[in-house]
């Protein structure tokens, strides 16, 4: 494999923190802990890891409802992210967001958003910010396949092409949106191919290998940053759990039994997980070790979070944006 060692690991590491988050946020819902809706990403973790890790600090992520992934993927800190969750004071947004309104701007992460498709506009805008500074930024942008048949969409990849934006469009299709199965709502099968009716490469890729996610969005990050525009790049995926926490057995509704169990063999951590055994580079105890410090991690956020205070009624009042009666 041509890839450093060290970076395949971290690759591991990163998407293994995504899951053990994700499945530690299952279970502190449904013990009545954690209020809100959440919408988990487990399956779907070799997209985040494969294409943030393309990325530099400084460049810009859109994501989504499901965005604890992203998140974690762009760097963001599991305390503050679980204190978020818990909607105490210490969180991101101070308690007064929750998941699907997770931020940091500091180390680009524009933030979740629970509006399908509406990052795709944003990203745009932050796409366009750093073409007119004159930097080489990029701005990435995260939607599902539910997401790629609204009409910010179509308006935000064409004007991002028309301009030549430093953006890359990342559609998640994990073959669902809620319930509505990808063919009941979209006429063609690969969402790429639209990229064409925009003038901007599209490829279809397996969401589920985070090395070809790495390598394929590796390519339009590069493209982004020299300046020859967008791309769009679909990775083919899927999602474990239902479409948000506590939908319990409804999922079967609308996806069998069988389905499900065929799509969860292809877990993109435990196929990682045989690569790179298979090549040398994990052993046993190693994997062990990345996972006791995965476990030392998610523990110490889950104290700090309960150990944190709620906000106080008045800080409602605080970081709203008004205008001064004249
Ligand atoms: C503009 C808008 N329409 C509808 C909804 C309700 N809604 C929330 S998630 C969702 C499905 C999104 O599906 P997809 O984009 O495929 O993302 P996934 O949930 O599969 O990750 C819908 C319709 C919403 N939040 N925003
Ligand atoms: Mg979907």
């Amino acid at each position: 494999m041509k890839l450093d060692k060290q970076l395949l690991l971290d690759m591991y590491g990163r998407m293994l923190r995504i899951r053990k988050f994700e499945l530690k946020v299952e279970e502190l819902h449904l013990r009545g802990i954690l209020p809100g809706l959440k919408h988990l990403y487990i399956g779907e973790e070799a997209v985040a890891v494969g294409v943030t890790f393309n990325l530099r600090e400084d460049d810009y992520i859109g994501s989504t409802h499901r965005g604890h992934g992203h998140l974690i993927a762009k760097g963001g800190d599991v305390k503050i992210i679980m204190a978020e969750l818990y909607g105490k004071k210490t969180g991101y947004c101070k308690g007064k967001g929750g998941s699907m309104h997770i931020a940091d701007i500091n180390i680009g992460i524009l933030g979740a958003n629970g509006i399908v498709a509406a990052n795709i506009p944003i990203v745009g805008g932050a796409a366009l910010s750093a073409k007119l500074r004159g930097t080489d930024q990029v701005a990435v942008s995260f939607f599902g396949d539910g997401g790629a048949n609204e009409g910010m969409f179509h308006e935000g990849v064409n004007l991002a092409s028309v301009w030549k934006l430093p953006a890359i469009f990342i559609c998640e299709n994990n073959q669902y949106a809620i319930s509505t199965s990808q063919s009941k709502a979209t006429a063609i099968p690969n969402i790429a191919d639209r990229a064409k009716s925009y003038g901007i490469p599209g490829f279809t890729v397996d969401g589920m290998d985070v090395l070809a996610v790495y390598e394929i969005t590796g390519e339009a990050v590069a493209r982004a940053r020299e300046g020859k525009g967008p791309t769009l790049v679909e990775c083919k995926t899927y999602r474990f759990k239902g479409h948000y926490v506590g939908e319990g057995s409804r999922e079967l509704s609308y996806r069998s039994r069988e389905e499900l169990k065929k799509c969860q063999e292809k877990c993109p951590i435990q196929k990682f997980k045989w690569t790179l055994t298979k090549e040398g580079i994990l052993t046993e105890g190693l994997a062990e070790k990345i996972n006791r410090q995965i476990d030392k991690e998610l523990e110490e956020a889950i104290k700090f979070a309960e150990e944190s205070p709620y906000p106080s009624p008045e800080d409602a009042l605080e970081d709203l944006f008004f205008e001064e009666e004249t």
